[in-house]
């Protein structure tokens, strides 16, 4: 299987929590290399437009206002199967229902402040990835 991309987002509430450090260790633990990364602050705007395919459900205006509550870190990651692998590790949306031993059910709250944001596609973090980091900055990470 072919190396893939995604886009992980450690959330405002990963930042507050001092949890930067202990979530890239686990990111880097389970084989992830981190491809570009930024701190960054959304303004309610772009996190509407990140999260547009959201728009109509009831906690668009909770999940837009928490997601530019303060500043989040984007990381490119790669990795073979990517995409699933992340999502293992992060555990599910609700960390009441995320497996034993993932980043969610270990360090998350609640399913709106659930620490980190995982691609749910290789297509989806490539359009995701556009709202956090320039051309240049992927290109000159390219191996
Ligand atoms: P995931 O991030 O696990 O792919 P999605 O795409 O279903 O989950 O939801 C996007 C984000 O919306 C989640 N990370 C979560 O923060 C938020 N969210 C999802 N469901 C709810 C909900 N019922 N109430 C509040 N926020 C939610």
């Amino acid at each position: 299987m072919a190396k893939q991309r995604t886009l992980a987002i450690l959330k405002p509430d990963c930042v507050r929590k001092g949890l930067i450090g202990e979530v890239i260790r686990r990111i880097q633990d389970a084989g992830f290399t981190v491809k570009a990364m930024k701190m960054t602050r959304l303004t309610k705007a772009t996190a509407e437009g990140f999260y547009a395919v959201h728009r109509e459900r009831p906690f668009f205006g909770e999940l837009t206002t928490f997601m530019s509550s303060g500043p989040c870190v984007p990381i490119l990651l790669e990795k073979i199967n990517a995409v699933a692998d992340f999502r293992a590790l992060i555990g599910a949306t609700n960390p009441v229902e995320a497996d034993e031993g993932s980043i969610r059910k270990d360090f998350a709250d609640s399913v709106g402040e659930n620490i980190v944001h995982g691609s749910d596609s290789e297509e989806n973090g490539i359009i995701e990835a556009s709202y956090f980091f320039a051309r240049s900055e992927l290109v000159a990470n390219e191996s």
